[in-house]
């Protein structure tokens, strides 16, 4: 059994992050858990609803993810649910994860050290990380921005071509960072691009997928989210524009797309919902500019493949969103190209990946960006693409940053399978 989104944006706990904070919340004491649910979420929300939970995921029909704060938790430890704990002190483990390496630019003159990935790191850090990956590799890459987020911060990437020359083959195109609180994303987007550009001259696999393709790279869809995420509520996921009439900040960008936009049971209308849809389609300042640019490559040489890069639960998710029925029509090439994906993801480190549609997988979603890929972008695949951990291996969004390397290694792996497979 599926319990719907309606269910879940009815329940008080899904008010608990919606709160706005201006000084940093710092989860001291919170305690997470992963509750088996026995397929009846609603039953455990209910129990549930006098705490001042944090929820982690959203719908999920096996388990419900939590932060208990420190004042709750013998409460919540008496109702004796099933449970594996996240996180003994969220807040600790937050601290930890905080604790960057500081980048020292390496300008143009060299190409910055792999040890960028044994930390996390500032945006302004990020950017300039890429900034200067980019610049070593000038003549084969550029830097783009695609317009500005609610905030004003440029939404950038990275352009990289091959032998054929720039923008004369079809896009392989990644988002990371549409959801603020999901930080894995970005690493595991930035490494790809390290290795794209690094091993192009010398191995041989790499300059043909990268003479096949032009690639396009984000790694923050949503900085003003990011940013908010670093600076004040770690758990923060959607936009940071304010609606009138309320004092609920933000719009899921994952529910924003102008597709399938207007269906109900995959996404709020509530403005305090964390998958709040906006008033309209399309209606933010970071979806306008996606779709614009969504259109670009699609009326220059089309769309292959994009990945829309997320955490947690270790899923490859293929259209569609919007209904649990519908399938891609070509689902059974999508269908063997995923299998082959998360057996060639096992092979570095055994970690597991489930794949399949993504509505009848995980959960519905309107308004999507796989959905409008697929159908208005005209991208051969679309995937979603969520990375670790999963409930059952621990700590959600907080991954420990010793598993940055192996979470995007596996990836990467990854990609040299797909990307000569497609
Ligand atoms: O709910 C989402 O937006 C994604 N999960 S997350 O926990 N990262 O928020 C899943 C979106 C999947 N949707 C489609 N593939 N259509
Ligand atoms: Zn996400």
């Amino acid at each position: 059994m599926k319990f719907t989104l309606a269910t879940l944006l009815l329940a008080p706990l899904a008010l608990a992050s919606a709160v706005p904070r201006e000084r940093k919340m710092t989860y001291a004491g919170y305690k997470a858990y992963s509750i088996s649910t026995h397929h009846n979420p609603a039953a455990v929300k209910a129990k549930i609803a006098k705490f001042a939970a944090i929820p982690f995921n959203l719908d999920n029909d096996e388990h419900l993810d939590v932060a208990i704060p420190p004042e709750e938790i013998a409460a919540f430890e008496q109702l004796g649910f099933e449970t594996k704990v996240l996180h003994e002190d969220l807040g600790a483990d937050i601290a930890e994860e905080g604790n960057f390496a500081p980048y020292e630019s390496v300008g143009a003159q060299a190409i910055p050290s792999l040890t960028w990935f044994n930390s996390y790191h500032a945006y302004n850090d990020h950017r300039t990380f890429f900034n200067d990956l980019q610049a070593s590799f000038a003549s084969q890459s550029e830097i783009f921005t695609i317009g500005k987020s609610y905030e004003g911060r440029d939404i950038y990437g990275i352009h990289i071509w091959g032998s054929g020359g720039k923008g004369s083959k079809p896009a392989i195109y990644f988002h990371g960072t549409v959801h603020a609180r999901e930080w894995i994303s970005a690493m595991v987007v930035e490494y790809i691009t390290y290795n794209l550009l690094t091993q192009y001259a010398t191995d041989t696999a790499i300059k043909a997928i990268r003479d096949k393709y032009d690639f396009y790279i984000l790694p923050f869809v949503n900085p003003d989210g990011f940013v908010f995420s670093q600076t004040t509520t770690r758990l923060w996921r959607k936009n940071r524009q304010p609606r009138s009439g309320s004092t609920c900040i933000g719009t899921d960008i994952n529910r924003n797309w102008p597709y399938k936009w207007e269906l109900t049971g995959g996404a709020s209308t509530d403005k305090c919902s964390e998958t709040y849809k906006g008033l309209a389609a399309g209606d933010t300042p970071e979806n306008k500019a996606l779709v614009a640019f969504t259109q670009t490559l699609k009326n220059n040489k089309g769309i292959k493949l994009y990945i829309d890069w997320h955490s947690y639960g270790q899923y490859i998710l293929l259209p569609y969103g919007y209904n649990c029925a519908a399938r891609a029509s070509n689902n059974a090439a999508q269908t063997s190209l995923a299998q082959g994906l998360a057996a060639r993801i096992r092979q570095s480190y055994g970690t597991s990946f489930t794949y399949g549609p993504s509505c009848s997988t995980l959960y519905q979603t309107t308004g999507s960006a796989p959905d409008y890929l697929t159908d208005v972008g005209g991208a051969t695949y679309a995937w979603t693409i969520e990375l670790r951990p999963t409930s059952n291996s621990g700590s959600g969004f907080v991954l420990p940053a010793t598993q940055i390397l192996p979470a995007s290694i596996e990836q990467w792996e990854g990609m040299k399978y797909l990307l000569a497979a497609v």
